[in-house]
């Protein structure tokens, strides 16, 4: 066993004092320790250093020196281009332990425990080499990592990094071949375009040698996929160079021809600038790199793209065509994330997406972080922009080494991506590279840096590009020649220039905009499954292996459960139960399904029990991974009590694998404000922008029940106002069977019409005799979008027509006046968007005698579905129709916070509407002409 094994880190200099004591008198020591002596002594002290009589104190220095070098060395670094001050710290000087010059040169350099073949020599050379590795360009910061092993091999590369034998021999002339592509291409364009934004990479141009080194290593090491997520710094180098890119279709997007043809057709195409599209190299191109790599398009919103490539990369990784649990294999993909250093420590999305890295629902292979970092955030400095000492710095809380490493020095940041990639085969887990370098011009190119930065960057304008380092090192060591370096870069601007002068801009110009769906398809699934299929499944469900022990509250609601399918006509399919029938039978069609929120499988209602519990051993058992009808895979997680950074990731899933059932569900519906930015830049406007075709299914259970201004609402108007041309499905079902319906037509549409589906679910009326179902209705029934009820039957006598939606309709028909009331009838709408005009038309057509139509509302009347509502209802309506509004008033707070006040608005509003007054002395709830 090797020391460090034995007594990693400085303990090792402690047990070298204890044995000093040990030697100098046996009894200062306790029994323990003595006999661990009696048996061992420390290796490094060897019998001629006794014999030569060493001062063991100076030994401990060099011991404790060495090891404070390993652990700190990165605080005196020389990790910035720009030559700041890096930090100090004394215990890294020989004064601290007590050392000198002379005491270093006599004592010897196995003392400071490097590899084997740095043992020969004195300490102080040895401290020396230790320096260069830990003190120079590069700064490992690993000293957090607890697991030894990690530890121990981090360690091991490190100080085998220059020496190791194995190692590739890198090609010196092909890295400043490849550094005058990254150059010339920003050149060119800085020179074509003057001012154009196009956030360039220099100054942190070694980003492209990075990627090429842990692509280059991923593909040997057969990964599949690589998918990268970056923001807008350097992006365009990336996709040129990374991605291969056409230079054509970069020049073109520079040129923005005016007459981009295609536009605004019926699925609405907008576009998005070029700093924010993504790209996509199959493994045929011409670098002969043998994986697919995949660089998703992701908004200004920085770091929103984090946990989306994650869930990209677990989709990736995979298998779900069997039944069970997915299978995973976490070699298949690559997630590789660029951040910017503000970024990076200042939105918490990364701290979410960290925390999802190591758990079992969300876990890849590893992420590999690249922080590009050019010391700037926008005009806010370091200093101005986080309280960290650097800006890897959250990293370490997550166990995740990081290596800081200069960005004008290439061979350290090859070593970084060499490490990087090597840790994360090895141990499967996170590993982040700091890369520091600066920023050539302002935060873009019209941005003039000197009114905010002026020292740093008179120290910037007079400083030289990497690749002018890197050919200079070359001349000096007989690599290159001067005139070799100019041609390399001269070489690119002329390729440039030519495309440039032959572009023909309108046709180089590839925009992914997407096909409209075939029509009508929506209307044309059929969701309806046989009463014989659906009792086979639930006597499935209801099977459990003979030495599980589920808890017996459970087992009897189990018991139950095995009767819901006999009678077709018996109102006996609870939500939970239609969701779970509906499942098995997505499963049986072959369509894998993950689910995940926070206390999902249970039900945050404990209305599902997705998952039992063995009562005797904790043992976990999941019926619908076990039905034999499956034929395709079932998950169901607990999520952190995070929202953006576990939606990201299932939008991510979601575009990675289109052909799965991929649902969210919120713990109370207001937690999708915590995921806004991703409703808005992904689920709702990324058709548009990028041709993204999401399917997400978001769950957000919605309705007032006195619970206060949160829990109350899933702010439905939210997504109503983002609705336009066709790019969700928003629905509000209120029955069991509505619900079976949805989500069955959901799942079968997802290659043919795929959309977003936003639900609001009942909350306490998941179990009420009002939302049961009866199995007939599941086995011939359909998606409804309008359902209509009255107590008196239909039509002629009808003269008032309540429209609502959601939980208010429960209270609506619960109250005596309803029983009692003789010419009203009431329309569910279950379906906002796509609004169901041609159902309303013809269901006003059959009520020929109405004179008033309401729209009944809980919410306040700025929010809920009436904006919605008014102007698509009143072209439907003849000008003699009065169309009424009821429902609070606008508020700025969802709901009342108390209990008492919103049991008597909920039964003023109910009143309001059966009587259909126009006046009400509750100012609570409102009337009003729409
Ligand atoms: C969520 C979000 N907030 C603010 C901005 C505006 N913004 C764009 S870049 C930037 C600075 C980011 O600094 P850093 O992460 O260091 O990246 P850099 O631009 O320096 O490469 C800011 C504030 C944004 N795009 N997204």
């Amino acid at each position: 066993m090797s020391r460090e094994r034995e007594f990693p880190g400085p303990n090792y200099g402690y047990i070298l004092e204890l044995y000093e004591r040990y030697q100098k008198n046996p009894d200062a020591v306790d029994e323990a320790t003595r006999k661990l002596f009696s048996q061992w002594k420390p290796t490094v002290i060897s019998e001629s250093m006794i014999q030569a009589g060493i001062d063991l104190r100076k030994l401990i220095g060099v011991v404790n020196l060495a090891q404070a070098i390993r652990s700190y060395g990165y605080l005196i670094a020389k990790l910035d281009p720009l030559n700041s001050n890096s930090a100090n710290d004394p215990i890294l000087t020989w004064e601290f332990h007590n050392l000198n010059q002379d005491d270093l040169f006599h004592l010897p350099a196995e003392l400071v425990g490097l590899p084997n073949d740095h043992r020969a020599g004195n300490a102080l050379q040895a401290i020396e080499t230790l320096r260069s590795i830990y003190c120079g360009a590069i700064g490992y910061d690993y000293g957090h990592i607890r697991n030894l092993e990690e530890r121990s091999w981090l360690q091991q590369v490190a100080e085998a990094g220059r020496f190791r034998p194995q190692k590739r021999e890198f090609d010196k002339t092909r890295l400043l071949d490849r550094l005058s592509q990254v150059e010339a291409f920003e050149v060119f364009l800085n020179r074509i375009y003057p001012g154009k934004t196009r956030f360039s990479i220099e100054g942190l141009d070694m980003l492209v040698p990075i990627l090429d080194e842990i692509i280059g290593e991923a593909a040997r090491a057969n990964v599949c996929v690589v998918l990268i997520g970056m923001a807008h710094r350097g992006r365009l180098n990336v996709l040129a160079h990374v991605l291969r890119m056409p230079y054509e279709q970069i020049l073109a997007e520079f040129k923005d021809p005016k007459d981009r043809s295609r536009t605004w057709d019926e699925l609405g195409w907008t576009g998005d600038v070029k700093y924010h599209m993504g790209g996509f190299k199959s493994p045929q191109g011409a670098d002969q790199i043998d994986l697919v790599i995949s660089m998703p398009a992701n908004p200004s919103h920085l770091e929103l793209i984090d946990p989306v490539i994650q869930g990209m990369a677990r989709a990736a990784d995979s298998k779900v065509d069997a039944a069970g649990s997915p299978q995973f294999f976490m070699n298949a993909s690559l997630p590789i994330l660029i951040h910017g250093d503000a970024s990076f420590v200042g939105q918490g999305i990364v701290a979410e997406t960290l925390n999802l890295s190591q758990l079992p629902a969300y876990s890849t292979g590893g992420n590999l972080h690249v922080i590009a970092n050019n010391q700037l955030g926008f005009t806010a400095t370091e200093k101005e922009s986080r309280s960290s000492l650097f800006a890897s710095d959250l990293a370490k809380g997550f166990e995740i080494p990081v290596i800081h490493v200069n960005a004008d020095e290439p061979e350290a940041c090859i070593e970084a991506a060499y490490t990087a990639i090597a840790y994360r085969q090895k141990f499967h887990k996170d590993f982040v590279i700091d890369l520091i370098g600066y920023r050539r011009y302002g935060h873009n190119e019209s941005d003039e840096p000197r009114f905010t930065q002026p020292l740093m960057y008179r120290e910037i304008d007079a400083h030289p590009s990497v690749r002018k380092i890197w050919a200079s090192k070359l001349e000096k060591e007989g690599i290159v020649s001067p005139d070799d370096a100019e041609k390399f870069l001269q070489k690119y601007l002329n390729e440039l220039q030519e495309i440039n002068q032959r572009l023909d801009a309108e046709h180089a110009l590839q925009e992914p905009v997407p096909k409209p769906p075939p029509p009508g398809v929506a209307q044309k699934v059929n969701t309806s499954v046989s009463l014989e299929r659906l009792q086979n499944l639930n006597q499935s469900l209801r099977q459990f292996p003979a030495d599980f022990h589920p808890n017996p509250k459970l087992t009897r609601a189990v018991e139950k459960h095995r009767q819901i399918l006999d009678d077709p006509d018996a109102s006996s399919i609870d939500w939970a139960s239609a969701e779970e029938l509906a499942f098995a039978t997505i499963l049986e069609d072959g369509i894998a399904i993950r689910m995940t929120g926070q206390d999902t499988p249970r039900g945050t209602f404990s209305q599902r029990h997705a998952v039992f519990y063995d009562s005797e051993n904790n043992r976990s058992y999941t019926p619908l991974q076990s039905i034999p009808q499956a034929k395709a895979s079932f998950i169901i997680y607990n999520t952190p009590v995070s929202e953006a950074g576990p939606v990201g990731f299932e939008i991510g899933y979601n575009i990675q694998a289109p052909d799965r059932l991929v649902l969210w569900e919120a713990q109370y519906g207001d937690f999708d404000n915590n995921i806004q930015t991703l409703i808005d830049e992904f689920l709702c406007s990324g058709r548009a922008k990028w041709g993204l075709m999401p399917s997400l299914v978001l769950l957000l259970p919605h309705g007032n029940e006195g619970m206060g201004p949160d829990h109350s609402s899933a702010r439905m108007e939210r997504f109503l106002n983002l609705a336009a041309e066709g790019n969700m499905r928003v629905a509000v079902p209120t029955t069991a069977a509505q619900y079976f319906h949805l989500l069955r037509r959901q799942a079968l549409l997802l290659k043919t019409d795929p959309l977003p589906l936003v639900v609001f679910t009942p909350k306490g009326f998941l179990r009420h005799l009002l939302t049961v179902s009866t199995p007939s209705q599941l086995a011939k029934g359909s998606w409804q979008p309008l359902i209509e009820e009255s107590s008196i039957g239909k039509n002629k006598i009808i003269k008032n027509l309540i429209l609502c939606n959601g939980r208010i309709y429960f209270d609506l028909v619960s109250d005596e006046l309803w029983s009692a009331s003789k010419n009203t009838a009431i329309v569910k709408v279950e379906q906002l968007y796509p609004f169901p005009a041609q159902a309303f038309e013809k269901l006003l057509n059959e009520y020929s005698a109405i004179e008033k139509i309401v729209w009944l509302q809980e919410e306040p009347m700025n929010m809920g579905a009436w904006d919605f509502m008014r102007p698509r209802l009143k072209p439907l309506l003849s000008d003699q129709l009065p169309l009424y509004y009821v429902g609070r008033p606008e508020s700025s707070s969802p709901a009342e916070g108390s209990s008492t006040l919103y049991r008597i608005n909920q039964q003023a509003l109910i009143h309001l509407v059966l009587k259909i007054e126009e006046q009400t002395h509750n100012h609570s709830v409102i009337i009003e002409r729409g």
